[in-house]
């Protein structure tokens, strides 16, 4: 027999995906892991939590000094959050095709910001998910999130 096409290759990617605040206040966590389920991707490590100062401050320190970072760091802050790590050949950059734009008002539809967001008027972008950029962030990003990983 042959191998099935869906068979994994031992060495797999890894992401990081939160569900932002305004995605668990929508009800929208269980729309948005079931797309990254659905895409093929494989769920190893969910947990919601109240994200410190501390951990937002590192997980965007690219952007701080931005205009928008204060308002980020708040905005995060303002309810629970669903940290996952995502696994999947491809998966970095499959998730943030997933994500779509960060602008929601510009995501395509069939993203998750284009199909389920919008521009709510407020300081900081509300675009439900993040998803990290590179390997180098990924690892960085699910060991701030996820030490014990
Ligand atoms: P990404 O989440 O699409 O990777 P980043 O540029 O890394 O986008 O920005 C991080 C987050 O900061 C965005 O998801 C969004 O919530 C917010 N943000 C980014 N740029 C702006 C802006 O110009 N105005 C307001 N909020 C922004």
């Amino acid at each position: 027999n042959l191998p099935t096409e869906t068979a994994e290759a031992p060495v797999t990617e890894r992401t990081l995906v939160l569900v932002k605040p305004d995605g668990v206040r929508r009800g929208l966590s269980g729309e948005i892991l079931r797309r990254i389920e659905a895409k093929g991707y494989t769920l190893r490590a969910v947990r919601l939590l109240d994200a410190t100062p501390a951990l937002l401050h590192k997980h965007y320190a690219e952007h701080e000094g931005k205009p928008f970072f204060e308002p980020l760091v708040e905005f995060m802050m303002s309810g629970p959050v669903l940290a996952v790590v995502a696994e999947g050949e491809g998966v970095i950059p499959g998730f943030r095709s997933l994500a779509g734009a960060t602008n929601p008002t510009e995501a395509a539809p069939g993203t998750i910001r284009g199909d389920l967001g919008r521009d709510w008027g407020t300081a900081v972008v509300q675009n439900l998910v993040h998803g990290s950029d590179s390997p180098e962030s990924a690892t960085r990003e699910i060991s701030l999130w996820f030490p014990e990983l």
